[in-house]
């Protein structure tokens, strides 16, 4: 059988692992949520943000890298950021948590109020250096994903899956969904050629990931 590209990340060595260790447990702040492309902050510091389908665990996920259990407000109703959030890390960086895209527990005008921010965020932010891009690695990529994904395409933005929630999916219906995604990405050229699992229930793949980011300039 042809093997698809995009393998798993290879886990950090113990040097990559360590720093980027310490600068997760170092500075870690809220600094602002926004609501319009004005509010932004200054793009003056290597930024990654996280996007994703509503409830994939984008905000659960920064507090699991970060260490802190409510950082990022979590929970399980789908639309809980509704905001682009801000965070510092260290004092070189930003951390973005967006709401999420597809269905959402709020009123019609509001969720295309975000969706449009969102799309303007993804699409017009010069110091967006990756977004992770988080499928649920139970369902794999939906048509919105999709969407989103050509939208980074086009505005030449990096982005690398993250495939979330590992914890819930039993290994055999994981490879499944691995090569569905995977081919998916085959078709997007700005797709990183790597893939994370993660659990930030049980902490897999959250050093893989805290490294990736601390190794970005
Ligand atoms: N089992 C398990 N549950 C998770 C994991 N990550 C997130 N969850 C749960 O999934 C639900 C949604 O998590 P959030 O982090 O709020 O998801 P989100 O993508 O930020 O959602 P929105 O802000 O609404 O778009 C919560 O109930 C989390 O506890 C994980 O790795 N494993
Ligand atoms: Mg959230």
């Amino acid at each position: 059988m042809t093997q698809l590209p995009f393998p798993l990340a290879e886990e950090p060595d113990d040097a990559a692992r360590e720093s980027a260790r310490k600068l997760f447990a170092g500075e870690v702040d809220f600094l602002k949520g926004v609501v319009a492309m004005d509010g932004l902050p200054p793009d003056d510091r290597t930024e990654v943000c996280f996007a994703g389908r509503s409830n994939v665990g984008k905000s659960s996920l920064i507090n699991a890298l970060t260490g802190r259990k409510a950082l990022a407000r979590a929970s399980n109703t789908p639309g809980r950021t509704q905001e682009i959030n801000f965070f510092t890390l260290g004092e070189e960086r930003y951390l973005v948590d967006l709401p999420g895209y597809g269905f959402a527990n709020a009123p019609v005008a509001v969720v295309e109020k975000w969706q449009r921010l969102l799309k303007q965020y993804l699409s017009g932010r010069a110091s967006l250096r990756r977004a992770f891009v988080l499928i649920d690695s139970r369902h794999g990529v939906k048509a919105v994903d999709e969407e989103i994904m050509t939208l980074l395409d086009r505005s030449a933005v990096t982005f690398q899956a993250v495939l979330t929630k590992s914890d819930k999916i039993r290994d055999k219906e994981r490879e499944k969904v691995l090569d569905q995604v995977r081919e998916k990405l085959s078709k997007h050229p700005a797709a990183y050629p790597e893939l994370v699992l993660t659990s930030s229930e049980k902490g897999d793949g959250i050093a893989t990931l805290r490294a990736i980011i601390a190794g970005l300039d």
